[in-house]
């Protein structure tokens, strides 16, 4: 058991204890265990010594006890009891968004739901309205949430993916030299199943590693040249051994998409080739490519095309013409325009965030923290924000080479003005303007909001401009070409935010916006030094929108970025 998985566990009972109207600080208690397990610093077993978790803030004997023996075994009795009385089809319940267990625990006691098919049976019945404290509003609501929930099933996020697949190739012998293909190569923002290939090696067997893993629930097909499991979390991994002259035919295959391969196949077809997985061949049936991609591209009169491209939009036209645009690369981005400190609800000081950023080979950061509005977050009123410049200022007489710009993740209010006061935002070096409620408003509404904002002489960024959350929120009824259009008028800057869950703006929506002549940035959104490795998520979103440097606003050193936002007049 991992950290995150003891505490997953602790958390699991906090809800199965809230379901069955527990009171408020037994539930918390095992909450609190949960959030403390998760930060914990070193690994916990089933020997680790209990005076070493007493330790820990909020955990005392019996928490203590509990805690080891879900490390040792993966469960412990008072799991059992619940798990024994609760329908684990309500635990699936949970998932749904905007159902708590509080809420669970009423349906399952009142309404007899045991699962989301029920569920969703007692909202069509009118039932769930009825409730005390629930009414219409809700009921639709969590309709909507089962909907978004079953476009989503079976799919995980690309950061959960990497975690997998970078596990898993771990564990494979290195001579195979494993690489992931499929959607995750691509950076879809979500993936189905992980496709993993390795090169056939003498005397080397992957498929014994790969089905033996630790962490292996099921599997599926165990053969030579191909074996699939099903992993911890339900994710099909997929390993398939090629022969190295087919290697570079077999990654094109397997990475897809498919609408691509069929593009390219027809290419071969005409040509009086024929490509599979397994190489590129004559009429003869002669093998002329198959080692490298590259290879395999290049018989076909193309140049090699990045994976992030291969989604048959235009892609294979423009290799043909060798016209595929020079797209941004992780190493080109310069600086991280978005991320949150302690004065915030971030989990580290500004000076832990700009070495960790630096450490990862960044010249400067801008910190954001939320502005007062979002009081949730701790959000910084006009008299901290001078504060917190002040130690920026600071801060920066001391490091060299390196540069912490202030900034400030403003919140837009309602009527489209801003949350901090003008003169204020005048001393920052970077205004990101966002909305974090009112995202049910109809689309005049938020984009006339948003549109204002843009407006605003010392907004530099639109921040996660749909306001999207993947598998839990649909995207705002924003009017985007408007925002875009003003965005570019008023030399406003949007956000390509690289958190997992927002990958917003998404794809699509990046390549409308530079159609349409706009500037992004790439931004992590951290709210810890860790999550400054989202970066590549961003990167690769904005690569699959066909992103070049040029367009990507913090690629440039940090002069070149203050004077862009200057053009509008505005900061700094
Ligand atoms: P996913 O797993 O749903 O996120 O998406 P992919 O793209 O990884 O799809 P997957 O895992 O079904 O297959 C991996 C790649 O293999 C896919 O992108 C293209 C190729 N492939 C699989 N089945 C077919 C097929 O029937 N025809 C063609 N042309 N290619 C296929
Ligand atoms: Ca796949
Ligand atoms: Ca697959
Ligand atoms: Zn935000």
């Amino acid at each position: 058991m991992t950290n995150r998985e003891i505490a997953d566990v602790l958390d699991q009972i906090g809800d199965m204890l809230e379901i069955q109207g527990e009171n408020v600080f037994k539930v918390r208690s095992y909450r609190r265990a949960a959030e403390t397990i998760g930060r914990c610093r070193f690994a916990i077993t089933g020997a680790t010594a209990s005076e070493q978790l007493r330790e820990l803030p909020g955990i005392g004997e019996s928490l203590s006890q509990l805690i080891l023996e879900v490390a040792a075994t993966g469960t412990c009795p008072l799991r059992e009891q619940l798990l024994a009385v609760i329908p684990q089809g309500l635990l699936d319940v949970l998932r749904v968004p905007g159902v708590g267990p509080k809420t669970a625990g009423a349906l399952f006691h009142q309404l007899h739901v045991t699962d989301i098919r029920s569920l969703e049976e007692a909202c069509r019945s009118g039932a769930v309205a009825a409730l005390p404290r629930m009414g219409a509003k809700s009921q639709e609501r969590i309709l909507e949430g089962i909907a978004l929930l079953q476009r989503s099933a079976g799919r995980i996020l690309l950061s959960e993916a990497a975690a997998i697949a970078a596990r898993v190739i771990e564990q494979l012998p290195p001579p195979c030299e494993p690489v992931v293909a499929g959607s995750f190569r691509r950076g879809r923002e979500t993936v189905g199943d992980i496709d993993i290939l390795a090169v056939e090696v003498q005397g080397l067997d992957p498929m014994a590693a790969f089905t033996g893993m630790p962490e292996v629930e099921q599997v599926l097909l165990h053969g030579d040249t191909r074996s699939s499991v099903v992993v911890k979390g339900g994710v099909q991994v997929d390993l398939r051994v090629i022969p190295r002259p087919s290697m570079g035919a077999a990654l094109q295959y397997f990475t897809g998409s498919q609408q691509h391969n069929i593009r390219v196949r027809e290419r071969a077809g005409a040509m009086g080739l024929r490509l599979s997985e397994y190489g590129l061949f004559d009429a003869d049936d002669r093998q002329i490519a198959g080692a490298s991609e590259a290879e395999v591209y290049g018989a076909l009169g193309l140049d090699w095309i990045p994976p992030e491209l291969r989604e048959d939009a235009g892609e294979v036209a423009r290799a043909a013409e060798h016209a595929l645009p020079r797209l941004v690369e992780l190493h080109d981005v310069r600086g991280d325009l978005q991320m949150h400190s302690q004065w915030s609800d971030g989990a580290h000081t500004i000076r832990q965030m700009a070495e960790a950023a630096r450490a990862r080979g960044l010249d400067y950061i801008a910190i954001t923290d939320h502005s007062k509005a979002l009081g949730v977050a701790n959000g910084l009123d006009e008299d901290r924000l001078l504060r917190q410049i002040d130690e920026i200022r600071a801060l920066n007489q001391e490091l060299e080479g390196f540069t912490v710009l202030a900034g400030c993740e403003v919140e837009i209010l309602a009527d489209g003005r801003l949350d901090i006061a003008d003169e204020v935002l005048a001393e920052l070096d970077i205004v990101l303007a966002c909305v974090h409620s009112g995202l049910n408003a109809p689309s005049e509404a938020i984009t006339r909001r948003m549109v204002r904002a843009a407006e605003h002489p010392h907004v530099c960024i639109i921040g996660h401009p749909s306001g999207r959350l993947i598998g839990q929120r649909d995207r705002t009824a924003l009017d985007l070409d408007a925002l875009i259009r003003t965005c570019v008028d008023t030399h406003t800057a949007l956000e390509v935010n690289s958190g997992p869950q927002r990958l917003d703006l998404c794809d699509h929506d990046v390549r409308r916006a530079l159609e349409m002549g706009a500037h992004l940035v790439i931004s992590t959104d951290a709210h810890s030094a860790e999550s400054l490795s989202w970066l590549t998520y961003g990167v690769q979103t904005a690569r699959r929108g066909w992103a070049t440097p040029d367009r990507v606003l913090n690629t440039r050193p940090v002069a070149g970025l203050r004077a862009f936002f200057t053009m509008d007049g505005g900061n700094p």
